[in-house]
C-alpha cells in the first residue's frame, strides 16, 4: 500500500480539530508549546506534505529549501510576516492564513486597550490592590475621555473597518490612513475620514495600530512620529511589536508628551523591553487579541479546512478558502 502523506503540526492546537486530518494524514504533533529553532523546522517540513503553523515558526526559502513533498502551509492568525510568502510560491507551496474568523473578536480587544488606556484602568487596578486607596478623592487617578474624541486608526484592512465601526458608537470622529483609500461606500459605512500619516498623527486624540507587518513598515512609529503625535495622546497596538521603536515609545511616555499607551504586541516578544515593564502609564497583555474561546477554535478549524482543500481533500479540494499565493498552485 501506499506510504500516506504526512503533515506537521508546529504547536498543540485543539485535539479536536486537528483530528480532523487524522483520516487522510499520519499527523505529526507537537507535544508542548515550543519554539523550534530553524533546524527543527526544516528537519520537520523535510518529511511533510503539509503544515499547520503558528506566528513561532518562521519559515523561508533555508526552512523548505530540503522539503520536496512540502505542498501546503496553513498559518494559524491571519498576520503572516513569520512567512516569507515569494520564497513559498517559488517553491510550490500553497500558503493561507485565517482572515475574517477573527476579525471582530480582534477589534473588541482593540477597544479594549485603547479605553483601558485611556481611563487608566490596568493603573487604577494595580493602584487598588496595592493599598492605596484609602479614601475616595475628586481627583484620583483622572484620565482622557474616549467617546466624542478623534480615533486615528492606522491600516484600514478588515480590523480597522471594525474598529471603526465600533467607534461610532462612542460618537467618535474616526480618521484613517492606509496603502489605499477604501472604497467610498465603505468609507461612508465605517464614517471614517482618509488623512495623510501626519495628518493621522497630528490630529488623533487615540491611535491604534491595525496594520500588516513588513521589514519597510519597521519603527513605522519612530521618535519623528511620536513627536508629531498630539500631546496627550494615547497609542493602542494590536497589530505587530516591530511597528513601534520601543524605547522611543518609552521616551514619549516617561517624558508625558503621550498620556498613555496600550500593547499587545512587542519587538522581540515574548520577551518585553524593562523600559515598557517599568512605566505606570502603559497596558501590556501577551498577545491576545484574537484570544477568545470560539474565536481561536474557529482560526484553527479555518486553517484545517485550507490545508485538507490544498492537499486535495473535502467539498474545497484544490480549492481552499483563504490561500495567499493561489499562484503557487501551478508552479512545480
Ligand atoms: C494569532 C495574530 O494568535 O492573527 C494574527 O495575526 O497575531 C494572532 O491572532 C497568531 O498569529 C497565532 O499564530
Amino acid at each position: 500500500a501506499e506510504a500516506r502523506r504526512r503533515v506537521w503540526v508546529s504547536q498543540p492546537l485543539f485535539d479536536d480539530i486537528v483530528a480532523r486530518l487524522d483520516a487522510h494524514f499520519d499527523v505529526i504533533r507537537t507535544a508542548a508549546v515550543t519554539r523550534h529553532s530553524p533546524q527543527a523546522i526544516a528537519a520537520a517540513l523535510a518529511r511533510a506534505d503539509g503544515a499547520l503553523v503558528t506566528l513561532n515558526d518562521a519559515i523561508g526559502a533555508a526552512e523548505v529549501a530540503g522539503a520536496p513533498r512540502l505542498r501546503a502551509i496553513a498559518n494559524v492568525g491571519v498576520g503572516y510576516d513569520n512567512i516569507d510568502l515569494a520564497a513559498m510560491t517559488r517553491a510550490g507551496i500553497l500558503v493561507s492564513n485565517t482572515p475574517d474568523v477573527l476579525t471582530e473578536t480582534t477589534a473588541d480587544f482593540g477597544f479594549a486597550l485603547m479605553l483601558a488606556a485611556a481611563r487608566r484602568i490596568g493603573e487604577a487596578e494595580r493602584w487598588l490592590r496595592a493599598g492605596h486607596w484609602r479614601q475616595w478623592s475628586f481627583d484620583t487617578l483622572l484620565g482622557g475621555d474616549v467617546h466624542g474624541a478623534t480615533l486615528g486608526i492606522l491600516g484600514m484592512g478588515r480590523i480597522g473597518q471594525a474598529v471603526a465601526r465600533r467607534a461610532a458608537g462612542f460618537r467618535m470622529r474616526v480618521l484613517y490612513h492606509n496603502r489605499r483609500r477604501l472604497a467610498d461606500a465603505v468609507e461612508r459605512d465605517c464614517r471614517a475620514e482618509y488623512v495623510g500619516f501626519d495628518d493621522l498623527l497630528a490630529r488623533s486624540d487615540h491611535l491604534i495600530l491595525v496594520l500588516p507587518y513588513s521589514p519597510q513598515a519597521r519603527h513605522l512609529v519612530d521618535a519623528a512620529a511620536l513627536a508629531k503625535m498630539k500631546p496627550g495622546a494615547t497609542l493602542t497596538n494590536i497589530a505587530r511589536g516591530g511597528l513601534v521603536d520601543e524605547d522611543a515609545l518609552a521616551d514619549a511616555l516617561a517624558a508625558g508628551r503621550l498620556a498613555a499607551a496600550a500593547l499587545d504586541v512587542f519587538e522581540g516578544e515574548p520577551a518585553v523591553n524593562p523600559r515598557l515593564l517599568a512605566l505606570p502609564n502603559l497596558v501590556l497583555t501577551p498577545h491576545i487579541a484574537s484570544a477568545s474561546r470560539a474565536t481561536r477554535r474557529a482560526m484553527v478549524a479555518l486553517a484545517v479546512d485550507n490545508l485538507l482543500a490544498a492537499l486535495g481533500y473535502g467539498p474545497d479540494a484544490g480549492k481552499p478558502p483563504t490561500p495567499l499565493n493561489p499562484e503557487a498552485l501551478a508552479v512545480g
